[in-house]
């Protein structure tokens, strides 16, 4: 056996993942349930480093050392399971399974459990960066048991990217489903980067009077100050390029229904779960679903609306300055409330997940990637019980600076009829939060009016109900 990690599933990731490990020295067993993308991988790709390719399960864990490492790199679902028992069966106590796969983080904690009674480590890791990330250096989220840690995180931190000052892009997230809990908050906030920043598109367009390719321009700039970032980064590229076959800016040219593979829903799903708002990321997922809903559009097209004429040019710009500081704060709120749902899950489950450390594993390799993780890394080093980043010092006060030109943005969104989910759920949570009192006491005394589902009064301690089909007297009920 000479293999110190094995790889199975050689579609686009797994093959990636399995020349990333060789080209950093290590050698890689690499297997696949139809022989031929092995084969293919080896022919195109063998001469890049030490790859031992195995042509069944027994001779794919023959060559691996011992403690077995076994990536698993299939589509997520049935088939992830029907590997893990494909391999379960031929694994000794002490080897690792690692699935690198996009599994929903309930299935890995019912995978861990299992294997653990097998005396398996069951290893849930989120990889984000897509296939370039798998071959060039992704951001890399490992949960399981510290002792699988301990043999298994110094190869994959070799092959994770490499944040500015050096550090790789992996850490120990937590026990069991950690990782692919906080792989799947990466990709919801993912949504909601993406949604506020085609708002901040179509306000450009629309409101502003930018063309495509000055709307690139525009993003470029920003790219270069606070919002600097990966997916920044691309929107220019997009908003640059020209469709070759009309001649048209090619974001024209591109069907406006937005697609999805569901890790946005299960974010809102789990968070629902959880009790914690993410309106950013809820927004985002809703709004891909509005506007792939072709019927629900078709039917409400005439509906009246205000004039959209753009702006005069000379205030053109200015109002593309105030979208830019929109944009970063109503960006500050989505990720505030997706480490918010992380830390609750990390209570719930018992995982102590460092918040600072996923900050740090995303500032490279990921689709998120951008400076500003940097500062959440650094907000939460200074303070690891911070309720909310929107308490930290500095991003309270980026934020209270960009509130005029925040509300002033949604306002203009408003008047001319431009549909700004994310900007306006942002703008809404930060005054929730900021509310000294929240129309919720008159929520709650309806609830007791027709339920009887008692108050707390601001002045005693205690439930309350009030005999609302009676004399109306109030009664203690606790
Ligand atoms: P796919 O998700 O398309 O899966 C194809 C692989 O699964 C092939 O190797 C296929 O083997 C294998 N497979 C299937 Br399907 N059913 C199997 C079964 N019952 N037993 C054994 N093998 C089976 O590959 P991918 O796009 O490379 O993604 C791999 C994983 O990585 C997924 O979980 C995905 O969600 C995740 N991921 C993907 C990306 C991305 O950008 N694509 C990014 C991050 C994570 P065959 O060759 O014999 O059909």
């Amino acid at each position: 056996a000479t293999a110190q990690i094995g790889v199975t599933g050689l579609a686009v990731m797994g093959s990636n993942l399995a020349r990333n490990f060789a080209r950093h020295g290590h050698t890689v067993a690499v297997h696949n349930r139809t022989y031929a993308k092995t084969e293919a991988l080896i022919g195109e790709h063998g001469h890049e480093g030490n790859f031992v390719p195995a042509e069944t399960a027994e001779e794919f864990v023959a060559a691996l050392q011992k403690p077995r490492r076994i990536v698993i790199m299939v589509k997520a679902g049935d088939p992830t399971d029907a590997v893990i028992g494909e391999f379960a069966a031929l694994l000794e106590p002490g080897d690792v399974i690692i699935d690198g796969g996009n599994a929903h983080f309930a299935d890995t904690r019912r995978r861990e459990k299992e294997l653990r009674e097998k005396g398996i480590h069951f290893v849930g890791a989120g990889i984000s960066g897509g296939e370039e990330g798998a071959l060039h250096g992704p951001s890399i989220m490992p949960g399981g048991s510290e002792e699988s840690y301990n043999s298994l995180g110094p190869l994959l931190e070799s092959i994770a990217a490499k944040a500015k000052d050096g550090t790789p892009c992996c850490t120990h997230i937590g026990p069991d489903g950690a990782g692919h809990f906080v792989k799947m908050v990466h990709n919801g906030i993912e949504y909601a980067d993406m949604q506020l920043i085609a708002e901040a598109y179509d306000l450009l367009r629309h409101v502003a009077g930018y063309e495509p390719q000055r709307i690139a321009e525009t993003f470029r700039t920003w790219n270069t100050g606070r919002l600097d970032s990966y997916l920044i980064e691309i929107t220019a590229e997009v908003l640059a390029h020209t469709d070759a076959a009309t001649g048209r800016p090619f974001v024209d040219v591109v069907a406006d229904g937005a697609e999805q593979k569901g890790t946005g829903r299960w974010t809102v799903q789990t968070a629902l779960d959880l009790g914690i708002p993410v309106s950013g990321i809820a927004e985002a997922v809703f709004a891909r679903s509005v506007s792939g809903h072709a019927d629900l559009r078709g039917a409400a097209r005439e509906l009246p609306g205000p004039a959209r004429e753009p702006l005069a040019p000379a205030a053109a710009g200015e109002f593309a300055a105030l979208v830019e500081e929109a944009l970063y704060a109503s960006k500050v709120v989505s990720y505030a409330q997706g480490w918010n749902m992380i830390s609750a899950a990390s209570a719930e489950y018992g995982w102590d997940i460092d918040l600072g450390a996923v900050a740090a594993i995303w500032r490279g390799g990921c689709i998120i990637r951008a400076a500003f993780l940097d500062r959440i890394r650094a907000a939460f080093a200074a303070d690891p019980q911070l309720p909310t980043l929107l308490a930290d010092k500095g991003f309270a006060a980026e934020v209270g600076k960009a509130q005029d030109a925040w509300r002033s943005v949604v306002a203009t969104a408003v008047g001319r009829g431009v549909p700004t989910p994310g900007f306006s759920a942002a703008l809404a949570y930060y005054d929730a939060l900021r509310a000294e009192r929240l129309p919720a006491a008159l929520t709650q005394a309806q609830r007791d009016f027709f339920g009887a589902h008692t108050y707390r009064r601001t002045d005693r301690e205690g439930s309350f109900h009030t005999l609302w089909g009676g004399d109306r007297s109030e009664e203690q009920t606790g």
